[in-house]
């Protein structure tokens, strides 16, 4: 019997001293937690059963043994290479233009043989050895079909043992490789045909203008129709998907079902509304300011009640990754009963299609895949392709990212990675297969880095041999994988040489056709789009949103009133406990409690609450203890799912720390279920500049854009109280300077009771045409000040104040000859001086809680009733060139009557928001109130 022999019978003889003492360890470890053990033992100790010393061996013996386990242990470490750096062999590369790195998956990198390997079993190496497969040298290039072909995999960062078996299994079962059938075949070169007919009819018929091209990527199509089809069949209703530019119009019109006479009047300046099926089967909208055709989206809705939408997108790369899965997860959302929503995962599938270049470069990547797994922004798994054409603009790999592959950053999130050759359509499907069996398995997000090439510039006005010669003398003499794929069926006796021809020539036909149309019915007919009526006519007003005492009354005590089995932390406890005062006619609602009481009556109204943000369950102030911890236990406990009569979820989520991707996430949730008040709440208003691009691009302009309605709300803590030259300014100038065509709301209160309206008046105009979103710059000392919290009657009378003339000023008109406007604390602390309003008979003071719209007419109503007046005085808190001064002025010059002069009172411009330390604050702030107070 020969070495090999034995080791075929029986490979423990092989074994001695640690190798040995490892391996017995193991088994015991097998027979207790076989989960644990490592795959290719398990097959030995199934094959083999236990480990045994063989004391009678000699020592000759074991030397030859010794060897032998080398043997194996360096073929088990083989077929790891295989599964783990395969992918760097892989035929990925559609222009073949990328090293391919075999050097650690050879057998004699491992000492190995081909004649080695054919004595040993396959079941060494493969858990379920296909009947093809007669030894080691049979597994080992059975591993390298699956893993270094057309298809290669990245999932040894999947921490958990059960999902990175189950996808190991799947891959190595050969379910990415079955064979699809002719049907099958000639559907997907029908598609791959379109989606080249059409992009190559626009490349002749408007030569030059921008369209983004997929080509070198054609079969992104085939893919994400891959991934519809299968997850309807798995019961998702709803498909969102976000994508930038490239390939976006073909996706649009293939995907998502918008025909081609609405895709070719956009590219005939005719208006496409004229074109929308009279069926009512696409909505596709667009606002009095319009945008370019490559970031306008549509929703498509079958005849079987299932939607596929395109998210409306700006020029900005990856910011749409967010917004998507915020919309995809308000989909999946039951929101009509109390308590947290409930989430069907299956309900919906948001498919995030990003360029190689974004998807390494922007960090709102990361941001959203860093929270895909937790409890209130998952999505169920969404589904990231790259749409991967090897280049950004200009700019190649090497200079693009610091890693192998775009889709890199995945890993760190514990997402597998599939990588497939764009140019093989049959594996781009198999992989949408598996993408939606994993989504579905796990729950989880999975990318598909689909690999090919970019046919031309960047744009169609781009010279990409300017910069990239290389490439593109390669891209110059490639076939279209329209072509591979027809030459592939011809020659498997699938389809004739003629039919590939004739789909060629149908489609061109069908396009010519369509624009003649297009031309003939647009002729005469001009894109005028205009504001609609609610928007125009500012924001509304006559909402009522007093609550009964009772009411109130009633909900206060069930907010207070825990569960027997409950204990609130003994402190808090006290400090909640207060809340029951303003009731039995004691101190005032603070912030906090307004807030929680106004929540509660929007629940009872139907309304369904999510708020979001840094800490926010607790407030970053300690203000508003949404969730309870149980001293004991730290079970929580949410008062406001336990109110009677509450008819929505109620969400209150602490989020990742993370500002751009959340409040990305809170826009697309209230997107979708317009009827949600979604608030994103910053920790300091300051970190909202992270989000910038979600204020710049979306939230303030997406109505005049893309006729798209938000009613999302965003708390901005701001002030100045000392505390250095961050935690201040929420950059109230930024958000007035973007106000116009009454896009938002934006306010700075200085009044509890005037919130409790605002946030009820808000909940009321969701899902009306009247809708706008809500900018707020909320309090942080204000929260507990006495001048700011509610009596109950003030919440169950009265309505939403934009401006409040302040209580002890003003009493008579006659000696009035100043009016101080202020915002916010500001107000605050210059009522504070003016406390009872003796000595202050001169002047009178107006707090302006709403700047935008801007409260015209309600102050033109004070100033009437002082003609006194000489000045009135603008008085902030930001330095002259922050804060709402500059955008104040011209309104007030307006407003100012005959003889009046309007000032502004407070600091020089300056280039930090606030000072840095509490004395100099201190110092600043007391000049800017002695001079406001002032008779001058
Ligand atoms: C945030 C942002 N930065 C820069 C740009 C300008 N820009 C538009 S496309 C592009 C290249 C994108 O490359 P990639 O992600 O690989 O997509 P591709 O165009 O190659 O499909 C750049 C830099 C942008 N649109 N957004």
């Amino acid at each position: 019997m020969s070495n090999n022999d034995s080791l075929a019978s029986s490979p423990w003889a092989a074994f001695s001293g640690p190798n040995l003492g490892y391996v017995m360890d193991m088994y015991d470890l097998y027979l207790t937690n076989p989960e644990e053990v490592d795959q290719d033992l398990v097959a030995l100790f199934k094959q083999y059963g236990a480990p045994s010393v063989n004391t009678s061996n000699s020592t000759a013996t074991s030397t030859v043994d010794a060897g032998n386990i080398e043997k194996v242990l360096a073929a088990v470490q083989y077929a790891e290479a295989i599964r783990e750096i395969g992918h760097l062999a892989a035929d990925l590369y559609p222009l073949n233009n990328q090293p391919k790195d075999f050097s650690r998956i050879e057998a004699n990198a491992y000492g190995l043989t081909d004649a080695d390997l054919i004595n040993m079993p396959a079941s060494i190496l493969l858990k379920d050895v296909p009947a093809s497969v007669h030894n080691a040298l049979d597994a080992i290039n059975y591993l390298k079909s699956i893993y270094t072909e057309k298809i290669a995999y990245e999932f040894s960062q999947v921490v958990n043992k059960e999902e990175k078996n189950w996808i190991q299994s799947k891959v190595e079962n050969g379910a990415l490789k079955t064979n699809l059938s002719a049907d099958e075949k000639k559907e997907i070169l029908n598609m791959l045909n379109k989606v080249e007919g059409f992009e190559q009819f626009l490349h002749k018929t408007f030569v030059g203008v921008k369209r983004f091209s997929i080509e070198g990527v054609d079969s992104l199509v085939v893919l994400i129709d891959e991934l519809i089809r299968r997850s309807e069949n798995r019961g998702t209703k709803d498909v969102v998907i976000g994508m930038a530019h490239r390939g976006r119009l073909n996706v649009l019109t293939h995907n998502v079902h918008k025909p081609y006479q609405m895709m070719l009047a956009d590219f005939a300046h005719v208006p496409s509304e004229l074109f929308l099926p009279k069926d009512g089967s696409l909505e596709a909208t667009r606002g009095w300011s319009n945008d370019v055709k490559y970031h306008l989206g549509a929703t498509y809705k079958a005849p079987n009640g299932s939607t596929i939408k395109m998210a409306y997108n700006p020029s900005h790369l990856e910011v749409v990754s967010p917004v998507v899965t915020g919309q995809a997860r308000a989909a999946q959302d039951a929101t009509e009963k109390p308590g947290l929503p409930e989430q069907d995962k299956s309900k919906s599938l948001a498919i995030l299609v990003h360029g190689d270049a974004a998807f390494a470069g922007q960090g709102i990547v990361t941001e959203t895949l860093n929270y895909s797994r937790t409890l209130e922004f998952n999505t169920g798994g969404s589904v990231h392709i790259i749409a991967n054409n090897m280049i950004g603009f200009t700019t190649e790999r090497q200079d693009s990212r610091s890693t192998v592959y775009a889709s890199d950053p995945a890993k760190g999130y514990e997402v597998p990675v599939i990588h497939v050759n764009a140019d093989a359509p049959e594996a781009v499907v198999q992989v949408a297969r598996f993408a939606v069996e994993y989504r579905a398995m796990f729950g989880k997000d999975i990318v598909i880095d689909l690999i090919g090439y970019r046919r031309y510039g960047h744009n169609e006005m781009d010279e990409p041999m300017i910069t990239n010669p290389t490439m593109y003398n390669i891209v110059h003499n490639h076939e279209t994988v329209r072509a591979l794929y027809g030459k592939q069926l011809v020659s498997e006796n699938i389809v004739t040489e003629e039919d590939v021809t004739k789909l060629q020539k149908d489609i061109k036909d069908e396009l010519q056709t369509a624009l003649d149309y297009v031309k003939e019915v647009g002729k005469g007919h001009e894109t005028s789009l205009e504001m609609p009526e609610a928007v125009k006519n500012g924001a509304p007003k006559d909402i009522a949103t007093a609550v009964e005492k009772e009411r109130l009354e009633k909900m206060n005590e069930e907010l207070l009133t825990f569960p027997e089995e409950f204990h609130v932390f003994k402190k808090l406890g006290k400090i909640l406990n207060r809340r029951r005062d303003p009731f039995q006619g004691k101190g005032k609602i603070d912030w906090g409690h307004a807030e929680t009481l106004a929540f509660g009556t929007i629940l009872q109204e139907g309304t369904p609450v999510r708020i979001s943000g840094q800490d926010v369950q607790r407030g970053t102030f300690s203000q508003r203890h949404l969730v309870l911890h149980d001293e004991q236990n730290g079970n929580e406990y949410v008062p406001l799912h336990h109110i009677s009569g509450s008819q929505a979820s109620f969400a209150p989520i602490n989020s990742p720390l993370s500002e751009a991707a959340m409040v990305a996430y809170e826009y697309g949730y209230n997107l979708e279920n317009e009827k949600a008040l979604a608030i994103w709440e910053a920790q300091y208003g300051d970190f909202a500049n992270m989000a910038q691009v979600m204020f710049d691009n979306f939230i303030s302009s997406t109505r005049s854009k893309w006729g798209v309605k938000s009613g999302v709300v965003i708390s901005l803590p701001h002030s100045a109280e000392g505390q250095g030259a961050e935690h201040t300014s929420a950059r109230l100038e930024r958000f007035l300077q973007s106000s116009a065509e009454n896009n938002w709301t934006v306010v700075m209160l200085s009044s509890a009771a005037n919130y409790f309206h605002l946030l009820r008046r808000q909940a009321k105009t969701l899902g009306t045409d009247a809708v706008r979103p809500l900018i707020m710059m909320s309090p942080k000392s204000l929260l507990r000040n006495q001048l700011v919290g509610a009596d109950v009657e003030e919440l169950t009378n009265g309505e939403y104040r934009p401006v409040i003339v302040h209580n002890t000023t003003g009493q008579d008109a006659e000696k009035v000859k100043k009016i101080v406007f202020a915002s916010g604390k500001m107000a605050i602390d210059l009522a504070e001086k003016i406390g009872s309003g003796e000595g202050y008979e001169h002047l009178h003071l107006v707090r302006v809680e709403q700047l935008y719209p801007f409260p015209e007419e309600e102050i033109a109503e004070i100033l009437a009733k002082f003609p006194k007046v000489k000045t009135l005085a603008w008085t902030q808190e930001e330095p002259k060139n922050m804060g709402s001064w500059s955008f104040a002025d011209p309104y007030m010059r307006e407003l100012a009557g005959k003889g009046q002069k309007v000032v502004y009172v407070g600091r020089d411009a300056h280039s930090s928001p606030a000072e840095g330390d509490a004395d100099s604050y201190k110092e600043a702030q007391a000049k800017v109130i002695d001079e406001a107070l002032s008779s001058k």
